[in-house]
């Protein structure tokens, strides 16, 4: 199986998929596209349908492209790991806060990319990002209140992996945020599987200007 992504430092998509992979200890291969570069696009093109990562290879050459795409299609695949929660109930809602991530937070996503490498604190701090950095933190404490931790449903799952990105921008760009929040982020900052991610990310000597610099 190999999982086809972008820069660690930058690529907030594939961050998901792999931490899932790692997290849960199943065996992959990585390969990394370097983003932004002339050739970038077709590397991307001859591996991935979409023209984006993360893409998923599997054995028999299916490809799965999109991060949640590929979360779902691991939680079907190895059924022996709880990579989304077991209870019915308390999935649907796993599900709706990693949909909710997937397809929003635009203020924030906009004002505050993902640079592992970079540090931009009181920056980007635009109205649409601090508005969805409040629903984030509400939606945090509601997740750690109503299922007790450590993670947002009990053990770290799909939902922490889609959220995990979020934390690598809170890290970089400090909003304020909640007690209960930041001691997430720390948690989630302080998981292995994210740890050896951080570690590859400040490891890369590829440079992207644009997203290196913080008018
Ligand atoms: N919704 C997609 C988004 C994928 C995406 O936008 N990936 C970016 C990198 S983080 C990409 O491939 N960019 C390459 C490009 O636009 O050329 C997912 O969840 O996988």
């Amino acid at each position: 199986m190999k999982l086809v992504i972008g820069d660690k430092n930058y690529s907030s998509w594939s961050m998901r998929p792999w931490l899932v992979l790692k997290h849960f200890g199943i065996p992959f291969e990585e390969r990394v596209i370097e983003l932004q570069e002339a050739d970038s696009t077709a590397s991307i093109l001859a591996l991935s349908p979409s023209g984006k990562v993360p893409c998923l290879i599997t054995d028999d050459r299916v490809h799965v492209w999109d991060s949640l795409a590929i979360c779902e299609t691991l939680a079907e695949q190895f059924t022996q790991h709880a990579m989304w929660p077991r209870d019915a109930g308390v999935r649907a809602q796993a599900r709706s806060v990693s949909a909710e991530m997937h397809s929003g937070f635009v203020g924030l996503r906009s004002s505050m990319w993902m640079n592992i490498r970079a540090s931009f604190p009181g920056r980007g701090a635009t109205p649409e990002a601090l508005a969805d950095i409040a629903r984030v933190d509400a939606l945090w404490c509601d997740c750690l209140a109503k299922h007790g931790g450590p993670f947002l449903f009990g053990d770290f799952s799909i939902a922490d992996a889609m959220y995990a990105p979020v934390v690598m921008r809170f890290n970089t760009w400090q909003p304020a945020l909640s007690a209960v929040a930041s001691a997430y982020a720390r948690r989630v900052t302080e998981l292995p599987a994210v740890s050896a991610w951080i570690d590859d990310a400040l490891r890369e000597t590829h440079r992207v200007a644009h997203y290196d610099a913080c008018a």
